[in-house]
């Protein structure tokens, strides 16, 4: 699962080349099975490629539905990863970070949501050893930097996220750096907006998951995303290429 609809798609194509190459898929164009124009859906032999829009609602609503189908399908032993984008701190842009653990903007590890007028809280750890395979296939597969370690979510881009140049604004320069900071020791690495619903939903459902994120921007630097298009683009491939190698291993290890 990613935030874009045209980067799923653009995964969908790029797995399938994968897959052909490693002798899993055929050579039927990738099309979009989903019948809502919410999100798109696509599946290339086991895999799902799925976008889930922008913040804990939206996934909230795609994962949801997608457990659902994996459930009436029979479909058993998933595995779930979030390949997205988000703010680095302290970190050069195009770094990959592989979560350890979502936390909220309190740095608490738990997903919240209001049931029935009552508040439920789920722990958002994620798991440990499929991070580390993810981790080791870098040392190998990938010419980028990949790190490891915690990712806040936040349920707003501007002040949820300690930015200045939204419409409103509650703090200034000084303080907004005293909170990155703080949040950068406490263990954050980067932060982007639908994490910690995604770990609490996939181990509710236990599902085994990872969410890896490049990073656009150094929130210690800066608040806007000042890349050129082309890093751009590249840039947003890399979660992906990361993630390949472990599906290709998995699927010749579970065939
Ligand atoms: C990263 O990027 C999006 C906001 O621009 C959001 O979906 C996220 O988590
Ligand atoms: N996505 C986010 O949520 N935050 C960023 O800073 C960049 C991408």
């Amino acid at each position: 699962m990613g935030g874009s609809i045209n980067r799923m798609k653009k995964f969908a194509n790029f797995i399938k080349e994968k897959l052909q190459l490693a002798g899993f898929a055929g050579d039927k164009e990738v099309s979009n099975l989903s019948r809502t124009d919410r999100y798109v859906i696509y599946k290339i032999g086991k895999v799902l490629t799925v976008s889930h829009g922008i913040g804990v609602p939206s996934i909230s609503i795609v994962l949801n539905e997608i457990i659902k189908v994996l459930s009436y399908a029979g479909a058993n032993e998933v595995v779930f990863f979030r390949v997205g984008t988000s703010g680095g701190l302290g970190t050069e842009p195009g770094t990959v970070v592989i979560t350890k653990k979502a936390v909220n903007g309190s740095m608490e590890p738990k997903y919240e949501n209001m049931i029935l007028g009552k508040r439920f809280y789920y722990p958002s750890d994620l798991d440990s050893k499929l991070a580390s395979q993810i981790q080791f296939c870098s040392q190998t597969d990938v010419d980028f930097p990949v790190i490891y370690g915690d990712t806040m979510c936040a349920s707003d881009f501007y002040e949820g996220q300690a930015r200045l140049d939204g419409a409103f604004c509650e703090f200034n320069e000084q303080e907004k750096m005293t909170y990155l900071k703080d949040i950068k020791k406490a263990g954050v690495c980067n932060i982007e907006m639908e994490s910690l619903c995604f770990a609490a939903m996939c181990r509710k459902a236990g599902i085994s998951a990872a969410v890896v994120c490049v990073t656009l921007v150094n929130r210690l630097k800066e608040d806007c995303v000042t890349l050129s298009p082309e890093d751009h683009e590249e840039y947003q491939l890399r979660p992906m290429k990361l993630i390949i190698p472990y599906i290709i291993n998995h699927l010749l290890k579970t065939q």
